[in-house]
């Protein structure tokens, strides 16, 4: 089966067994209709970016061969989300498992749905660093490639947990 689109996906999860979560959504994102999980990065702990009164989070980025839309593709991740019983709350509160449409392709959107690429991620280290992992060559929309733009963020206590699975 060939699949022409390429997608980043941002996993993140700080309650009830986070890293089962995020084991276990790695494994259900290679079973998504017309994908295929690639590759993923090793995972990480970091601290919440928010209010500081919840857990640290256990943080990855995998990426997916696929056929779907993005559109679809987020559909199929939201839906996953909510099987992993996660409840809309405060924002930026602690949950059971987010999963963030990072890239796809080289596309750039902005619908009231889906801003592509992600709105935030640049900032993020617990999203630039494991891209980085992953593809220090990856050029983002702005010319940088994500080992650069990584290396200049802060890292704010973020660290490898476990080393990389696959
Ligand atoms: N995710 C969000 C907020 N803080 N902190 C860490 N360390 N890791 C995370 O994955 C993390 C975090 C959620 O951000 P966002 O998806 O932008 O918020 P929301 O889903 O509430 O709109």
């Amino acid at each position: 089966m060939s699949l022409p689109h390429r997608a980043w996906i941002g996993l993140g999860s700080n309650l009830d067994d986070p890293h089962g979560h995020v084991e276990r959504a790695l494994a259900e994102l290679d079973a998504l209709p017309l994908t295929r999980r690639h590759r993923a990065s090793s995972r990480y702990a970091s601290r919440p970016l928010g209010p500081a009164d919840q857990p640290d989070f256990v943080n990855a980025v995998a990426e997916l061969e696929t056929r779907l839309s993005p559109l679809a593709l987020l559909d199929q991740l939201q839906a996953l989300e909510q099987r992993h019983g996660r409840v809309r709350g405060r924002r930026w509160g602690p949950r059971t498992l987010d999963l963030d449409l990072l890239l796809f392709d080289d596309r750039k959107m902005t619908t009231p749905r889906l801003t592509l690429p992600h709105a935030e991620m640049m900032k993020r280290a617990f999203v630039m660093v494991p891209l980085a992992e992953l593809a220090p060559e990856l050029r983002l929309p702005d010319g940088r490639d994500a080992a650069s733009l990584a290396a200049a963020l802060d890292d704010d206590g973020l660290r490898r947990v476990l080393p990389q699975a696959d």
